[in-house]
């Protein structure tokens, strides 16, 4: 694997899930892979679990790890090909990502969607950009439309945590006061066709994910009868997409413990940070069936991985 920038870079899904749940039980087994190898990860926008799990990740395998902050610290890069740069933009990608590569083995970037222009944001010009002009791997660390280290860790996750081979795994919309990109929720709904799950997406009308994402998946605009039976709740929240990026805050798709109690003893997922007594309940991220913390433990195991097949098949 060169890049991982969205989940179609995953060769067998269950081959990598049971690597990385084998990885988790001895972290340093491969601690001598990366040595004299330097990560180098690009930020521009904030982080907490994706910056420290990847540092981790990278550590565990030995690696070197260079850490920047594009927004507020780095210049201003120009994207488009021919501009006359008199404006705010201050560096070409053609320029930064060839002079990153000549520091860096691996270079991992997080760019959110900036959610103004949807063609902008879905032509996923700075991933691609990185991708097409440096001269080594790239990592997506989320994008503006996917965050597929979020989503490898969540099928670890659901597999570890599935007590029935083929989980009901409900992705439940959930209000939020400002407006947040669709990334996590496309990568999530991307892996779950990849699952042997029955899965379920709902939300209110004019929230529907891009098409090209959602494909078949069955969409149920009534929250409490997609939450029966689940055995999974996944909550995020997301902009429109077809409006786009329009937000809303619709208290009434708040989850709650009385949702819960819905479904078979659903266990309940959020990749976080998130907004407490706004998008959950206290009772419901407290609760014995939250696995929010472990699931932000195998945050680790997935960026791991992926950085370790890189480094093998370089
Ligand atoms: C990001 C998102 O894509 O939804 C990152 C999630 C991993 N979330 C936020 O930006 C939340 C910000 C907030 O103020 O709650």
């Amino acid at each position: 694997m060169k890049n991982y920038f969205s989940i179609q870079d995953i060769d067998s899904l269950p081959d990598w899930v049971n690597e990385a749940i084998e990885m988790k039980k001895n972290p340093l087994s491969d601690k001598t892979l990366g040595v004299d190898k330097t990560i180098g990860l690009l930020f521009f926008n904030p982080s907490l679990r994706t910056r420290l799990s990847t540092q981790k990740a990278a550590l565990n395998l030995g690696m070197n790890v260079i850490v920047m902050n594009f927004s507020g610290e780095g210049w201003s890069l120009e994207y488009e090909d021919g501009t006359v740069m008199d404006q705010g933009t201050s560096e070409h990608v053609k320029e930064a990502a060839q002079v990153v590569s000549q520091y860096c083995d691996i270079i991992a970037i997080r760019a959110f969607a900036k959610l103004e222009n949807r063609e902008d944001d879905y032509s996923e010009k700075v991933l691609s950009s990185f991708i097409k002009y440096a001269t080594v791997p790239i990592v997506n660390m989320e994008s503006a439309t996917g965050h597929p280290l979020q989503a490898l860790t969540d099928a670890i996750t659901i597999t570890e945590n599935k007590k029935n081979k083929k989980p009901k795994v409900v992705l439940s919309w959930a209000p939020h006061p400002k407006a947040l990109p669709q990334a996590v929720a496309n990568s999530f709904v991307e892996m779950m066709q990849h699952m042997d799950a029955h899965f379920v997406i709902t939300h209110p009308v004019g929230f529907e994910l891009a098409v090209q994402f959602t494909k078949e998946v069955p969409i149920d605009y009534n929250q409490e009868n997609a939450l029966k039976d689940a055995d999974f709740v996944y909550v995020k929240n997301w902009s429109s997409y077809n409006d786009y990026g329009k937000s809303s805050q619709d208290p009434s798709w708040k989850i709650t413990e009385e949702k819960m109690k819905l479904t078979n003893d659903a266990k309940f997922m959020h990749c976080l940070p998130v907004r407490r007594n706004v998008v959950i309940d206290d009772a419901v991220i407290e609760s014995e069936n939250s696995i929010v913390i472990e699931q932000a433990n195998n945050r680790t195991y997935a960026a791991q991985l992926v950085v370790k097949k890189i480094l093998e098949n370089q």
